[in-house]
């Protein structure tokens, strides 16, 4: 991994080889492995000496964690990627020919999978020049740029290893100029509570000029029994995932936390609209995390938060995206009307 601020990798190797000046591939490193340790530390002293602990969601995604993630949207109860993939199959069209993009960026980027729909769309539209995905998660970020330089030659491809909360100031520009367009997918978004969105919306708006877009995958309130399940597969795969920030502590951070002993909880609030997601200790037990110097001690029954998912309505969308400088351009929804992409564009009143 890199070492310096900003630095920028060597291009990466691909199998296969690259036709020369057919198309560019870099990494830039903006939070390096020193920095993302340096900053685990921090969240996760500031989380586990807090009453009730918790833990941000971020640190789920290390190379096992980000596998786990790809595995649950292929759950069957997981319907959220299945409906964003809908919708996006319908509408990327729409995407492409109404934003004409010159720049795609994509923030938490995972494998980019979805992301091909829209590429092929702005693609045919022929306004396409650079793709930037971005994620916490290097070997992420790097196959996902890898695989689509082979399929998408010509494309200029710029990853982008960061935490876009603190990283979404450096979005670039083509050299053409033309319009940029931000895609967050996926609802995650939902990780955020309602003073981290606000936050992140602003800050987006701050770097986006007139004529830039931002691309808003979002999941939609809906009953109990759907979300419940969503997030309890029968097939454990959402436990395993939810326990990985345990192995990302154990390995970083020197942690001796057992897995055996945490149960994964997750439960839809109906009053704050949101899928509550923790790890419960089965017994009172003390854990060690000597790269702090912290001894933690868990009471039985005691729940440390890992992760909120939001769910929206359109209305609430409307209004976080407005108060921070957005208007909506388009929204769409898949045939249950289970998920959301909306269009948003940087109110020109300003
Ligand atoms: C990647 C944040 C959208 O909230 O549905 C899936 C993560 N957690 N199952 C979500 C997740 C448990 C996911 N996001």
């Amino acid at each position: 991994m890199g070492d310096g601020f900003g630095q920028l990798l060597p291009r990466t190797p691909v199998a296969g080889g690259r036709e020369p000046g057919s198309s560019s591939l870099d990494v830039e490193v903006l939070l390096t492995e020193t920095d993302r340790v340096r900053l685990l530390r921090a969240e996760a002293r500031r989380g586990l000496t807090a009453t009730p602990k918790q833990l941000p969601p971020k640190w789920f995604y290390d190379e096992r964690g980000s596998a786990l993630f790809e595995a649950i949207t292929r759950e069957p109860e997981y319907y959220l990627t299945r409906r964003e993939r809908e919708i996006l199959r319908a509408h990327a069209g729409d995407v492409a020919r109404t934003t004409r993009a010159a720049t795609l960026v994509e923030l938490g980027s995972g494998s980019s999978e979805k992301t091909r729909l829209l590429l092929d769309a702005l693609r045919d539209a022929g306004s396409l020049e650079l793709f930037m995905p971005f994620d916490v998660c290097l070997p992420a970020v790097a196959d996902a740029a890898a695989a689509l330089r082979r399929d998408y030659p010509g494309l200029d491809i710029k990853a982008v290893v960061g935490d876009f909360n603190e990283h979404v100031r450096f979005l670039p520009r083509t050299g053409s100029g033309g319009p940029r367009l931000v895609a967050f997918l996926g609802s995650t978004i939902g990780n955020f509570d309602e003073s981290e969105r606000a936050r992140f919306f602003a800050a987006l708006r701050f770097v986006l000029r007139p004529g830039d877009w931002f691309l808003l995958g979002a999941d939609l309130v809906k009953a109990k029994r759907r979300l419940d399940a969503a997030y309890n597969d029968a097939a454990g795969v959402t436990v395993m995932f939810n326990k990985n920030v345990l192995r990302v502590l154990n390995r970083d951070l020197r942690a001796t936390f057992d897995e055996d002993l945490f149960d994964h909880v997750a439960a839809y609030d109906r009053e704050r609209e949101l899928v509550d997601i923790r790890l419960r200790a089965r017994v009172a037990h003390d854990v060690k995390v000597r790269a702090l110097g912290l001894n933690v001690r868990f009471a039985a029954g005691e729940e440390m938060r890992t992760e909120i998912s939001v769910k929206f309505t359109r209305a609430g969308l409307e209004r976080s995206l407005r108060a921070a400088g957005f208007s909506r351009a388009r929204f769409w929804t898949d045939r249950a009307k289970d998920f959301s992409l909306s269009l948003w564009q940087v109110s020109q009143a300003r």
